[in-house]
This record gives C-alpha cells, sequence and structure tokens, in this order.
C-alpha cells in the first residue's frame, strides 16, 4: 500500500465536565479500543462561556478533527461501531441497541431521583427504584445474558461489547449512589466483574478522575 493510503487516526477530543456522567461510555470505549483522545473536562465556573461553541449547547460532544458531534447516545454508538464494540450481525447488534434503549430509561428514572429535591418525595423516588423499577430491568439484563449460549457470560458473542459496557456503567453508578447490591441478580455482577477487570478497563479505572457524579 503507498503511504498517501495509509489511514491516519482521527484527532479525538472528549468534551464534557469533570464527572463520569454521560460521557464515562465513550471513555471506557476509548481505554478498550486503546485509542487515544484529549479528556477534556469543563468546570461549572468556565462552561458558560463554552456553551455557545457547542453543538446543542450541551456536553458531551466528541471532537473528530475538529468537527464537533453531539448526543451522547450517538457518540457511545459511533465508537462501538468504529472499534468493533457493536456486534457481528444485525442480530446482535439489534440485541445491543435493545440493551442501550433500556439504559436510556433506566437512566431517565435515576435521573428523576437525583433532580428531585423535596426530602418526601425524593424518599418515595427512591424506594421504586429500588424495589420496581431497577428489579425489572435487572431481572431483564439476567435473562439476555442467560440467552447468549457462547462463553463468556456476556450479552451477545463471546467479548465485551457496548452492551456490557453500558451495563456496568449504570449499575456502577447505583452501586456508588444508592448503595444497591447486584446480589440477586449473579450474572450481570459477573458481567459488570468481567468488564471491570479487562485489563484496559481496569488501567483506566485505576486512573480516572475520582469524581462525585
Ligand atoms: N441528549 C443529550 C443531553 C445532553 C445534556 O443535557 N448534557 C448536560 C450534561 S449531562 C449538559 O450539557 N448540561 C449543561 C447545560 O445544559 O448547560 C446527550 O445525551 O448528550
Amino acid at each position: 500500500m503507498s503511504s498517501s493510503k495509509v489511514m491516519k487516526m482521527p484527532e479525538y477530543k472528549l468534551h464534557y465536565f469533570n464527572g463520569r456522567g454521560a460521557a464515562e461510555p465513550a471513555r471506557i470505549l476509548f481505554a478498550l479500543a486503546d485509542v487515544e483522545y484529549e479528556d477534556i473536562r469543563y468546570e461549572m465556573e468556565d462552561w458558560p462561556a463554552k456553551k455557545p461553541e457547542m453543538p446543542l449547547q450541551a456536553l458531551p460532544v466528541l471532537e473528530i478533527d475538529g468537527k464537533m458531534m453531539t448526543q451522547s447516545q450517538a457518540i457511545a454508538r459511533y465508537l462501538a461501531r468504529e472499534y468493533g464494540f457493536n456486534g457481528t450481525d444485525n442480530m446482535e447488534t439489534f440485541r445491543i441497541d435493545e440493551i442501550h434503549e433500556a439504559i436510556v430509561e433506566l437512566q431517565r428514572e435515576l435521573y428523576k431521583l437525583h433532580y428531585e429535591k423535596d426530602e418526601d418525595k425524593k424518599k418515595e423516588i427512591n424506594q421504586s427504584l429500588v424495589d420496581t423499577i431497577i428489579p425489572k430491568f435487572l431481572n431483564f439484563f439476567e435473562r439476555r445474558i442467560t440467552e447468549n449460549h457462547r462463553s463468556g457470560g456476556y450479552f451477545v458473542g463471546d467479548g465485551i461489547t457496548l452492551a456490557d459496557v453500558l451495563v456496568y456503567n449504570i449499575t456502577y453508578n447505583m452501586e456508588q449512589k444508592l448503595k444497591f447490591s447486584l446480589d440477586k441478580w449473579p450474572k450481570t455482577a459477573a458481567l459488570c466483574k468481567k468488564v471491570a477487570s479487562h485489563p484496559k478497563v481496569s488501567a483506566w479505572l485505576k486512573k480516572r478522575p475520582q469524581t462525585e457524579f
């Protein structure tokens, strides 16, 4: 191949706040793919000046060779496709998308707790999350992992995909914030352990900034 045909790696910059939040799945995918990027983290006091520069005045934004691309789920899917974490056929990708959409729904429920200011209402939301909403999703994850007959205990195939990354990420947040335990969902717990102990992911987890959200 002539040198002019050698593909240059894109220059990536991930713009977000100093937190895991909606950018963390992208950071974990970058770690898994062993791809370099600039992890730009804005402090809240600097955000008003930066906000107008962003395509939808919100973060995360993935800058690819100067192009500013937005929407956290689209960013995660782009990286998963680009680096081989999006399944190997249409059915596998369907299964990954299905988990992805379930995570978006679960995250929406968790935000309700985060944004509620009234203490009594907060308690109510917390109770319904722990008793009903979170178990519904975890039962579903458990079933989907069981349906995958390949070795490894992942959602599809025999290796990590975007689905595993997203479930690891949200359960980490639930364990941190709600002190929620995965004891009743052993397959999901094992899957999350596997993601966290993947050498590339575990190196990232050790070095990532410790932040509240
Ligand atoms: N649907 C968008 C939502 C983006 C969003 O609301 N981002 C929040 C942080 S998670 C933000 O930028 N907040 C600051 C602001 O809106 O000024 C996505 O998933 O990327």
